[in-house]
């Protein structure tokens, strides 16, 4: 067996808020999971984590606050730390990006690469709020959308029709900060242009998958960017908060968060070094061309981890200096819902991690999360799913089957291993099964298949349930001991078995089996053999997975509905008279209406109230046709703030119910009625 030489990361949350179940199934889990049964595998393994701590997230939730940034990421920190651990993370290390030796690292990427002159300098225009005196980034300026109108648009995208543009198009553009209108001015920036290294990122990306089998999710998601083309992007920014640009001519600039936040993983890797007492030890992962690196990630980081990140790599391996390895397989996975929604803060719709451990311990979860890994397609967490898994799976198939073999050893071979003896075709059947599942289960945790791993490793408990039913030993402790001491032999080696191919997925319980067995966890290979010698003494028998009972899971349940906040209003939700009046209907006449050229939905419509002409876009034309609607007396909202459709100003909506085909029927009023008379 060739031992392998691997360097594992897992994406560096960022330091702003705690983790929720989500951010352990996308990456950390499959990462966790993957190395712990690596090290059993005998193989050379760091594992490197860290908090991601700069970037304007940080300084958002600092402001929001009232806070320096220095304050948020002590606190998300070290509570994200502390969920690592009580999760069963085993890292290597844990580092931070605010530590000098991180800096340092950023600082000597940036120099590398502007000494050999690989970065571009460019100028631009950039908001600058005069009263705060900073640059503005693009989450802190807010303005109307050039597009439709929407007053609370982003500097450079719309929320509300989907509209990107340049900032400079953007409308009343407002400072988060001061209130007041940012200015436009010239900034120039660095910038790494990875046009330049399109073409090998895309060779180096076929190579691998030819070689490794990369995940059709990541591969898709790698041709969608390079069919749009890679072009130069700014990696420093004018903001106080980051590493800062070693440039005397650079004043008040930092290296933009996703350049430095990937060099974290070589930052973290020498932190560990240091600690280890060698300091150059992290070389032997990250300059060694025999080392895998493996980065664990979620979808919403593949781009920086299998475009961005090598081509930093590549353009730094172009150098002189010793070189570095690229990642050789991404197993990037999708998301985790949560009852069915998407995770959310503001709708307070989910769990953190550090909340769920103090209700329940680490292996349920880690046993109900892999089980349901987002590895090809978003899944779900459910309440009732954990229950099940608990008390149905770890209770009932392992922790039944654990139980009683050991109670049977103890209550009739004094708690001792009994030998084997001559043995049945269901023995050496079993005895067969066991030896072939280390191999079994590790050939599926080798090309990152992690769910079905641990799903497979779980079978084996089915069988030994199984095979102890078909050997009934409480026949046979009567009828034939001998018989039935090979049973049990066979069983508790399968226990041992099981202990060790589940110890990457469910450390904790793992570690109390292997106690009630006395026996230490050996080599994985040697899982599946005799590791358990007759006349060996068992230790004390325990409950490893008590059940889970309804009421506790149906108090979670109701809480999560009783905090939720809804995103629309609920339907029985009363208004007063005064919130009916504020909305003016009036009755209006429609004097023309034609289609829009590149629209297939909208109308334009000209409509009188009283003496005053509107021009009213209105969605309807998948119902009607200009002319049907020729002279119609129709209900409009006459107060509604005007806003742009299309580039064309909306005065006033008009009011129209879904039939039953999903059309629309315009509400029409009695042509006794005068136009301008209002509706109430
Ligand atoms: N902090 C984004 C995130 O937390 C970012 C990952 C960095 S990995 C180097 O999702
Ligand atoms: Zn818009």
């Amino acid at each position: 067996m060739s031992r392998e030489k691997v360097l594992v990361t897992a994406a560096l949350p960022y330091a702003n808020g705690p983790i929720h179940l989500g951010h352990l199934s996308g990456a950390y889990l499959p990462a966790d999971i993957y190395v712990r049964y690596k090290r059993l595998n005998g193989d050379d393994i760091v594992f490197i984590g860290g908090s991601d701590e700069h970037g304007v997230p940080i300084t958002i939730s600092a402001d929001k606050e009232g806070v320096k940034p220095k304050e948020i990421i002590d606190r998300y920190h070290n509570l994200n730390k502390e969920a690592f651990e009580k999760f069963g993370m085993s890292f290597d290390n844990y580092s931070r990006t605010s530590l000098p030796i991180h800096h340092a690292t950023g600082q000597e990427f940036f120099l590398e690469f502007y000494k050999r002159n690989v970065l571009v300098e460019k100028k631009s225009l950039q908001f600058y709020d005069e009263k705060a005196k900073m640059f503005l980034p693009d989450r802190y300026v807010e303005g109307t959308c050039p597009n439709c109108g929407y007053e609370e648009a982003r500097s450079d995208e719309c929320e509300n029709c989907g509209a990107l543009y340049q900032p400079t198009e953007l409308k009343n553009p407002k400072s988060k900060i001061t209130g007041e209108n940012p200015v436009l001015k010239e900034t120039s920036h660095w910038y790494f242009p990875l046009g330049r290294y399109q073409k090998r990122l895309e060779e180096y990306i076929n190579e691998m998958n030819r070689q490794y089998g990369w995940k059709e999710n990541v591969l898709n998601y790698c041709r969608g960017w390079f069919k749009d083309g890679l072009g130069d992007r700014a990696i420093t920014r004018d903001l106080d908060w980051g590493i800062k640009v070693p440039l005397d001519s650079n004043e008040g600039k930092v290296l933009y968060v996703w350049f430095e936040a990937v060099l974290g993983y070589i930052s973290s890797t020498k932190e560990w070094a240091i600690n280890k007492g060698d300091e150059n030890l992290w070389r032997k992962y990250w300059q060694d061309t025999n080392t895998k690196y493996v980065p664990f990630i979620g979808k919403d980081n593949i781009v920086f981890h299998s475009i961005i990140f090598p081509a930093f790599l590549m353009a730094w391996n172009d150098g002189e200096r010793e070189k570095y390895v690229l990642p050789q397989n991404i197993p990037a996975n999708e998301f985790l819902n949560f009852e069915g929604k998407k995770f959310s803060k503001s709708r307070n719709w989910g769990i953190d991690v550090i909340d769920f451990l103090k209700l329940f311990p680490a292996d349920p979860l880690r046993y109900t999360l892999a089980a349901n890994l987002p590895e090809t397609r978003d899944t779900d967490f459910y309440w009732k799913e954990f229950q099940l898994r608990n008390n149905s799976e770890l209770a009932d198939i392992l922790g039944n089957f654990i139980n009683r073999t050991l109670t049977f050893v103890n209550k009739h071979f004094s708690g001792e291993v009994p030998s084997k003896g001559k043995l049945d075709d269901i023995d050496t059947e079993m005895i067969n099964l066991i030896a072939e599942y280390p191999a079994k289960v590790s050939k599926l945790f080798e090309s990152y298949k992690i769910r079905d791993g641990v799903l497979e490793a779980m079978n084996l408990a089915r069988a030994g349930n199984k095979y102890f039913n078909d050997s009934e030993p409480w026949k046979s402790v009567k009828q034939d001991k001998e018989k039935c001491a090979s049973t049990l032999n066979i069983c508790l080696q399968a226990i041992y078995t099981l202990a060790e191919l589940l110890s990457p997925v469910i450390p904790f319980s793992s570690d109390k089996i292997f106690s009630m067995l006395n026996a230490e966890i050996t080599e994985w290979h040697k899982c599946g053999g005799e590791n358990l010698v007759p006349g060996h003494k068992l230790g004390k028998v325990e409950i490893i997975f008590p059940k889970i009972e309804d009421e506790v899971i149906e108090k979670q349940m109701q809480q999560l509905n009783k905090t939720a906040i809804k995103e629309e209003p609920k339907q029985d939700e009363q208004i007063t008279f005064d919130d009916f009046m504020k909305v003016q209907l009036k009755v209006a006449e429609v004097l023309s209406a034609e289609k829009l050229e590149k629209s297939e939905k909208l109308l334009k419509l000209k409509v009188r109230i009283g003496n005053e002409e509107r021009q009213i876009i209105a969605g309807i034309a998948k119902s009607y046709k200009p002319e049907d609607l020729l002279n119609k007396k129709v209900v409009v909202v006459a107060n509604l703030k005007p806003a742009k459709l299309m580039g064309m100003e909306s005065q006033g909506m008009i009011l129209a119910a879904e039939d039953e085909k999903g059309g629309l029927k315009i509400l029409s009023a009695d042509d006794l009625v005068k136009s301008g008379a209002r509706v109430k």
